[in-house]
């Protein structure tokens, strides 16, 4: 796995470069942001099972059909999975946020996922709704704008812009590994 750290020395590396340059302005940026990065990794793990639990009852109000039987998460077996896969995709999200970095994200939760997904019968067009729900949720914590969440921050409205943006595209990533 790689941080923004590592992923810079190793583009260097594999050009017999110094780190300069642009990779240092992009280290320079990650530092002075590291402490809204540590708050929004917070906000969206300590809400992580609100989070999930909201994504999969999004699904089933959405297509009541999924718990009955036949559905893709009829069973209670089925539905544990269905919230443990959620909570394992936005762990992994969270890890990458932290770092900086995908490549933990694809390595270690996305790498096979679509093909596990085949071979189970795990709807994925469904399994993205709930990323997306998911994918909003998110966003809302860094930005703080979760209406009944609301942290106390002393960051100005947007300064975490950037982050949510940052955020949003991991759950864009695991829509299309699994697509
Ligand atoms: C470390 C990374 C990691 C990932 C990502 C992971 C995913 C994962 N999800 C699975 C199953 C599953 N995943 C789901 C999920 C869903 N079904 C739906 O209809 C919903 C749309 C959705 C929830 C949002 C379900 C229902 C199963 C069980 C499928 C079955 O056994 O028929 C399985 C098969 C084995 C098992 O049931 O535990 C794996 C490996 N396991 C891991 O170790």
């Amino acid at each position: 796995m790689l941080d923004a750290f590592s992923k810079s020395v190793i583009q260097s590396d594999g050009k017999g470069a110094f780190v300069g340059g642009a990779d240092l302005a992009a280290l320079r940026s990650f530092i002075s942001d590291g402490n809204k990065r540590l708050d929004a990794v917070n906000f969206i793990a300590s809400n992580a099972s609100c989070i999930v639990s909201d994504a999969v009852s999004g699904i089933v109000c959405e297509n009541e059909s999924i718990t009955a039987p036949g559905g893709s998460i009829y069973t209670n077996r089925k539905m544990a999975a269905c919230l443990r896969d959620g909570d394992i995709i936005l762990r992994y999200i969270t890890y990458a946020l932290l770092a900086g970095d995908a490549s933990i994200l694809n390595d270690r939760c996305l790498n096979g996922l679509k093909e596990t997904y085949a071979a189970l019968g795990v709807p994925t067009t469904t399994v993205t709704r709930a990323v997306n729900i998911m994918k909003a949720a998110a966003v809302a914590f860094v930005t703080n704008t979760a209406s009944k969440r609301k942290m106390n921050v002393t960051e100005q409205p947007g300064s975490c812009d950037s982050l949510a943006t940052e955020v949003a595209g991991y759950f864009d990533t695991v829509a299309a590994a699994i697509n």
